[in-house]
């Protein structure tokens, strides 16, 4: 068990990481425009939290390249996606903060920080009402648990019993502001305690991450109520490409790398005889494979047509009267 675990652990880590150091270098040759958030640091929540819940819808914040990743997005669409192509998985017009896809129950990539929160909400409650037991996630930052959405949300949820889990990727800063300036918990879990199971987990370590949300969906599957877990982080870039992050003391980082989630699993792994050197060799061939085929996909792929500019806009009914 822990041996499977441990290899699909760190396939999708290390394909995430992979991705956005890519991600990053295309940027920089002007490949990619607009926003890109990275999740670097960050991949044990990302991963352990997606492979722990299983099935069910997940909402997410811009920060999601590797939350899509552990969803099964292909890493071609991905690469499509933040070069603005047409063969992208929003069609080349929602960039990096916008992956979606509801085959995969994948409902975002969401721009406005805590506005998925409110929609995981709604969409408990109609899973709910369908009898389905799946429940929703909902992935969101420290800085989302101060805004208004965020507390209409876990108290809609309490009342309306319906399960979601809110999983907090706690990495102490909204952009440039540290947590302690800007919220009255230093330990967001403390926000919901008071509504709904509530607890903290470490967020650098995978298998904490994938038992706690493990636990948390069999709640959410026997009682139809919601749950919080606060993942503690940390983001080693700055917030987006726009932002160097040297609002952080070099020590500060450095404590965080020396917890760096890959390498602690890798190392663990290795120590309990769960992956050989030569399994992880070829798991890094493969991803370094998989990286280089995504961006040949995007380079190589058109634009969208002016044309695309009007579709996608209304659904169903609306999309035949308006037009
Ligand atoms: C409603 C809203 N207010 C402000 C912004 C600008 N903004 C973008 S990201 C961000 C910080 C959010 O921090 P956090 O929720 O901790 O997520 P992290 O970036 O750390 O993953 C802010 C304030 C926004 N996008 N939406």
């Amino acid at each position: 068990m822990s041996q499977s675990l441990a290899e699909k652990f760190y396939f999708y880590m290390k394909l995430g990481r992979e991705l956005e150091i890519r991600a990053k270098e295309e940027y920089t040759k002007g490949n990619i425009g607009g926003f890109l958030h990275l999740d670097i640091g960050q991949e044990a929540v990302s991963v352990g939290a997606v492979f722990g819940f299983g099935k069910g819808d997940l909402f997410c914040p811009y920060r999601e390249h590797v939350l899509a990743l552990a969803r099964g997005m292909d890493p071609k669409l991905i690469m499509a996606e933040l070069f603005g192509k047409i063969t992208g998985v929003s069609k080349g017009k929602g960039g990096s903060m916008h992956l979606y896809e509801p085959k995969l129950d994948f409902y975002g990539g969401n721009a406005i920080v805590g506005a998925h929160l409110p929609h995981a909400v709604g969409a408990a409650y109609a899973r709910k009402y369908m009898g389905e037991k799946a429940g929703v996630l909902a992935i969101f930052g420290d800085g989302a648990t101060n805004g208004g959405s965020f507390f209409e949300s876990i108290n809609l949820a309490v009342v309306w019993e319906v399960p979601v889990l809110f999983l907090c990727e706690n990495n102490f800063y909204a952009i440039g502001t540290r947590i302690d300036r800007v919220s009255a918990f230093r330990d967001i879990y403390l926000k919901a305690k008071d509504y709904m199971p509530a607890l903290q987990v470490d967020g650098m370590d995978v298998f904490a991450v994938y038992e706690a949300v493990v636990n948390a969906k069999k709640y959410l599957e026997d009682y139809g109520k919601p749950y919080f877990i606060e993942a503690i982080t940390y983001r080693y870039e700055g917030h987006s490409m726009a932002d160097k992050g040297d609002y952080r003391s070099p020590r500060e980082i450095e404590t965080f790398r020396k917890k760096d989630p890959i390498e602690n699993l890798k190392n663990k792994a290795m120590q309990m005889g769960w992956l050989t050197p030569e399994q992880i060799r070829m798991m890094d061939e493969k991803i370094a494979q998989i990286i280089e085929e995504a961006v040949e996909f995007a380079l190589n792929s058109p634009e969208p047509d002016l044309e695309e500019l009007y579709k996608d806009i209304y659904c169903g009914v609306c999309a035949d009267v308006i037009p």
